[in-house]
């Protein structure tokens, strides 16, 4: 069995047990586990992280307001399933404590990194970038200066150093619905100043499903094989851009060496949620809570830009079908 690294005991993770299916990866059988409207002012909540607190959940959830322009939430849960969404957007400030809340924020990844929450998420800065900003009690939040240029989104921090250094995927883009994509990696010393810029990972052209870009997905998992990285992979059709899911293994010392990448999708947009909604077809996964007792892993992900839904695996059978596809 893989062992997870750095992590903790979570046995109130979210779980049900694989029934009638080969797949590495299974649906939960109440999806999604949020439907649209659940708080005031929030229209549709998905592509949102959370993570374990104090013997229950919080998160960082993405709502699209009834303008239509997103923010990001807080939200409660005693079990990572219901979810309380605060209906008042969070407020950054910087270090002097000025107001600097950007005009949009999707996207949210959550990373314990040392004593802080840290936040990335895609911010408007004339243009998307990804925005950085670290909290240690989920009701203060102060934005760090932006990680990147316009125009790259999907940035996701890993949670501890490397060799001294902070490293954060990302994903170079446009300042529209990006026909291209490839994951990145960069390299801070202060987690400020960021550059050493690597490409970790690119479309394939002949896999369809991920021929037209990919980024990273969740803040990755440390196993005694690598990090494993859930991403989203997106393919073109007549009618419009279809977001799956697959997983890759990073090397634990240089995390821009992929050691292994799965062939075929491992969850593509099949159900009613996921098929029809506010954008048909994306299965947009951003978080994953990890029991390192057991290896199971509860993965969120984003239902047809209207929902979040959850999906069940383990680090064994994520790693087992990596390395025996
Ligand atoms: C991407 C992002 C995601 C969204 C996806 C599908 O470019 O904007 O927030 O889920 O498109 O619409």
């Amino acid at each position: 069995m893989a062992k997870v690294i750095n992590g903790q005991s979570l046995p109130n993770i979210p779980w049900q047990e694989k029934t009638n299916t080969e797949d590495v990866i299974w649906r939960y059988d109440q999806n999604p586990i949020i439907r649209r409207n659940p708080a005031k002012g929030c229209a549709r909540v998905y592509n949102s992280a959370v993570v374990p607190w104090n013997g229950e959940f919080i998160g960082v959830f993405r709502a699209d307001h009834l303008n239509g322009v997103p923010g990001l939430h807080v939200g409660h849960s005693k079990d990572a399933i219901n979810w309380e969404i605060d209906p008042t957007p969070i407020s950054w400030v910087d270090d002097k404590g000025n107001a600097c809340t950007p005009e949009y924020s999707y996207d949210p990844r959550l990373t314990k990194l040392e004593d802080d929450y840290i936040v990335a998420w895609c911010a408007c800065h004339d243009g998307a970038v990804v925005g950085v900003g670290k909290t240690r009690d989920f009701v203060h939040f102060e934005r760090l200066p932006d990680a990147t240029l316009p125009y790259n989104r999907n940035g996701v921090p890993f949670p501890r150093r490397i060799g001294g250094k902070y490293y954060m995927l990302n994903r170079p883009s446009d300042d529209g619905h990006t026909p291209f994509g490839d994951i990145f990696l960069s390299e801070s010393p202060d987690f400020v100043y960021w550059g050493h810029h690597k490409k970790v990972a690119g479309r394939i052209g002949q896999n369809w499903w991920e021929c037209t870009k990919i980024g990273a997905g969740n803040v990755p998992i440390e196993t005694d094989e690598g990090w494993l990285l859930f991403y989203h992979g997106v393919g073109n059709t007549c009618n419009g851009l279809i977001y799956s899911i697959g997983a890759m293994l990073l090397d634990l010392e240089d995390p821009s060496k992929v050691l292994y990448r799965t062939n075929n999708f491992i969850l593509t947009p099949e159900m009613p949620y996921e098929v029809s909604g506010f954008v048909p077809n994306v299965c947009f996964p951003c978080s994953a809570l990890v029991d390192a007792d057991t290896g199971r892993i509860a993965l969120y992900y984003g239902a047809a830009d209207c929902g979040t839904a959850l999906a069940f695996t383990t680090v064994d059978e994520i790693i087992d079908l990596l390395k025996n596809q």
